[in-house]
């Protein structure tokens, strides 16, 4: 079901190993740009008429108004399960006890006597969250989304999900719930690039928005490329990934598992070992043809997404080759499983989120570990991180230099602007001090 990919024996020079040995799936988000720019133009000249034959076209579902009744929203947690509620709380506060420790505060450097410059922290004024609704209904990624911005300060969220029929044409029921656990009144039954458009140009219904996050289809990846600029966005969330690193003393039953457990989510998702044992790979193989039999969504989405190009078995020398095939593959979420993992996954350079040893397993950090799930994936591991109290943040940079102070360096700016042929950047130090510049001939 899984294919095998042996890189023993490949050389792999100062820890680098080649990206193109290794399994992973292209989305081409460029080819769905020209079905989404009228969408959104649409959206942009029509507002709320246009979502509303949106709703009825791509959602098959005829609804009066887009913004949700705040009745509807505090029903819903009305409703809600409570041993769901219960769960969703403790994901909520352990989210909040990590985020809140990533806000930032602001810091003056004295550059020299009279020059300052001072970096303030400033949250994005308003932010548009984007929850699927389709195959995916994500409670969970409501809670990693909101948490970070509210912890950052953020002053105006609103959420916006596809509009259901078996709802009678709301977002689904555990997306409301968790909106009103997080203290989110502010909601819209709206799906697809339509949502994104909505909340980047605005509508007679919803106030434009600084930034839009949030997982979702082809089409809101593609909104969002199309419309970043005039917003702010996140990440074009791609399938998701799991790597794991094992050697010997892994448990294959655990591998499997944890392999299952990510490949769930879609045909396209991937899963990864890399080990050098081969004994390992030969029990988690045997493991997977059982795990896979008595799993739910089998034929639909696990079996695809194991059996995809993007999933494989990759065998290594050992844990210094293992180390380079991870590093290269920069996968959004890395388990390491290893004897003394922890001292392993301190040597990773390139991941989303690395979970260390046999009781850290993705799913703990998908729900309920505190870190937060929104990651980035396709390799985007190497540049970029996963979503954070940062994400929110601007940094500004103050500058408050007396006279003395911008004296003291004023004859290094002229000569900059002079060898930049700038010479009205020099003209504007040269104004301050009755053109003499202080220093200089
Ligand atoms: N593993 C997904 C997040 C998720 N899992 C939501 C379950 N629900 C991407 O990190
Ligand atoms: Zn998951």
């Amino acid at each position: 079901m899984i294919s095998r990919i042996d890189l023993r024996g490949a050389a792999f020079a100062e820890g680098r190993i080649d990206r193109d040995l290794l399994p992973r799936a292209e989305l081409d988000v460029e080819a769905a740009l020209e079905k989404v720019r009228p969408i959104c133009e649409d959206v942009h000249h029509r507002g709320t008429a246009a979502l509303i034959e949106y709703a009825e076209r791509f959602d098959g579902v005829r609804i009066d108004r887009v913004r949700v009744a705040p009745e509807a929203i505090e029903r819903a947690l009305d409703e809600l399960d409570p041993a769901v509620k219960a769960a969703l709380e403790e994901s909520i506060r352990r989210a909040r006890k990590v985020h809140r420790e990533q806000r930032r505060t602001d810091k003056t450097v004295i550059v020299v006597p009279g020059g300052t410059v001072t970096e303030r922290w400033v949250p994005v004024e308003r932010v548009g969250l984007y929850v699927p609704g389709g195959r995916s209904v994500y409670p969970s990624s409501v809670v990693m989304n909101v948490i970070p911005a509210q912890e950052a300060g953020v002053g105006s969220m609103a959420v916006a999900s596809p509009p259901q029929k078996e709802h009678g044409g709301l977002p689904h029921p555990t997306i409301l719930a968790a909106c009103a656990l997080l203290g989110i009144d502010e909601v819209y039954a709206a799906g697809g690039a339509q949502a994104v458009a909505m909340f980047a140009y605005g509508t007679e219904e919803c106030r434009p928005v600084n930034m839009v996050t949030g997982p979702g289809n082809i089409w809101v990846a593609a909104a969002k490329r199309l419309l970043k600029g005039r917003i702010g966005i996140d990440a074009e969330a791609g399938p998701t990934e799991i790597a794991i690193l094992a050697d010997a003393t892994a448990d294959p039953v655990h591998v499997a598992a944890d392999l299952i457990s990510q490949a769930e989510h879609d045909p396209l998702a991937a899963a990864v070992l890399v080990t050098d044992s081969e004994e390992l790979a030969g029990a988690v193989e045997r493991e997977l043809e059982t795990q896979v039999a008595a799993s739910k969504h089998t034929d639909d989405r696990i079996v695809p997404a194991l059996s995809g190009r993007q999933s494989g078995i990759v065998l290594v020398d050992g844990i210094e080759q293992g180390l380079a095939v991870v590093d290269a593959y920069g996968a959004e979420h890395l388990e390491v499983q290893t004897a003394d993992a922890a001292a392993v996954a301190a040597r990773v350079r390139n991941a989303g989120a690395i979970f260390v040893g046999p009781y850290s397993p993705v799913s703990l950090g998908d729900y309920c570990a505190g870190s937060n799930h929104v990651l980035p994936t396709g390799g985007c591991a190497c540049h970029s991180s996963g979503l954070s109290v940062q994400s929110f943040l601007r940094g500004i940079h103050v500058v408050d230099y007396g006279r003395e102070a911008l004296a003291e360096v004023a004859r290094h700016v002229v000569t900059l602007a002079e060898a930049e042929d700038l010479p009205a950047h020099g003209a504007a130090l040269k104004a301050r001090f009755d053109w003499k510049v202080p220093g200089s001939k």
